[in-house]
């Protein structure tokens, strides 16, 4: 077995050592995270919009449209997540949570693989796609079936939808505001594995204190990157475990 440690970064060490003085840390994460466990992103070459198109997938009015075609996207989804393992990039962030005593996860990501990794301060911002809402009664709940009929219909025999967020929608008030309080008083914000693309980034990355050190992994630079402190380039199932090993021995 090679037991060599990963070759040193200093940009990860310099990371870590601010880090180990910080109290508080929020880390925001997008498809980039999941990409390792097999899960596809949004964007760039290989990404959904790159061969669908959002208003017809990801929008209140595309599914009035054809909310079959919008239930076939997202069971395909369903089955691709199921068989998905978290890597070592959740696991990391999931370690990172017990070294601050204020901690919050804002993930953009609807697959629930943060949680499964054993995140427990976890926003789910734009939803889960394992939650289904009821178009007449507006309720909610857990499922995880994988269906054979499509559009997907409650008991009442209205439509059901995926409970996600799809553009034109607003966040919920709730959870914005409790995410907004976690940007505004952190000492340290990560942003992981996301193009930035949507509002929430840099919408909370605006928030955040004047002061707070601010940080981005991710495979390429991005529109975010201008703005932090420090730019960790390359696969976060790989810099995460990183910075983690750094800062277990700054602070065990
Ligand atoms: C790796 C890696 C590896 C790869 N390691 N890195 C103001 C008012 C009203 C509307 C708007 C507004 N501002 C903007 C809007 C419109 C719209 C919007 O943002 N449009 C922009 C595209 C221009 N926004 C909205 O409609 C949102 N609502 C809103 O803003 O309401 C107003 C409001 C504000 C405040 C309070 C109250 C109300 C809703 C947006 C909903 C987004 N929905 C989707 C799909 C639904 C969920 C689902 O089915 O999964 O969410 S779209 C899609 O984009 C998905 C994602 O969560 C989201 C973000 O994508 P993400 O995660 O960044 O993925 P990618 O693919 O873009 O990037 C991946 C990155 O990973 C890349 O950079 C890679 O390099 C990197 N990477 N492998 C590290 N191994």
């Amino acid at each position: 077995m090679n037991s060599t440690p990963p070759p040193a970064n200093s940009q990860l060490q310099a990371l870590a050592s601010d880090l180990a003085r910080k109290q508080s840390l929020v880390v925001i994460t997008g498809a980039g995270i999941s990409a390792e466990s097999g899960i596809s992103t949004f964007r760039g070459i290989d990404g959904y919009w790159a061969r669908f198109n959002p208003q017809e997938l990801a929008s209140p009015e595309g599914f009035a449209r054809d909310p079959e075609l919008v239930w076939r996207w997202y069971d395909e989804r369903r089955r691709q997540i199921l068989t998905a393992q978290p890597n070592p990039g959740h696991r990391a962030i999931a370690e990172l949570e017990k070294h601050f005593p204020e901690f919050l996860l804002i993930t953009q990501n609807v697959d629930g693989l943060h949680a499964q990794a054993s995140s427990k301060k976890l926003i789910e911002i734009h939803g889960s796609i394992w939650r289904v809402r009821c178009m007449r009664s507006g309720q909610e709940w857990e499922n995880r079936e994988v269906y054979e009929q499509f559009p997907v219909k409650c008991r009442c025999g209205a439509l059901l939808r995926p409970a996600v967020l799809w553009f034109g929608e607003s966040y919920q008030p709730s959870l914005i505001s409790r995410a907004q309080k976690a940007v505004n008083s952190a000492e340290a914000v990560l942003v992981i594995g996301t193009s930035g693309q949507v509002w929430i980034v840099s919408g909370l990355l605006a928030q955040a204190r004047q002061n707070a050190l601010t940080a981005e992994f991710n495979l390429e630079q991005t529109e975010t990157s201008h703005s932090v402190n420090y730019l960790i380039l390359g696969p976060s199932g790989q810099t995460l475990p990183q910075l983690l090993s750094e800062l277990t021995q700054l602070s065990p």
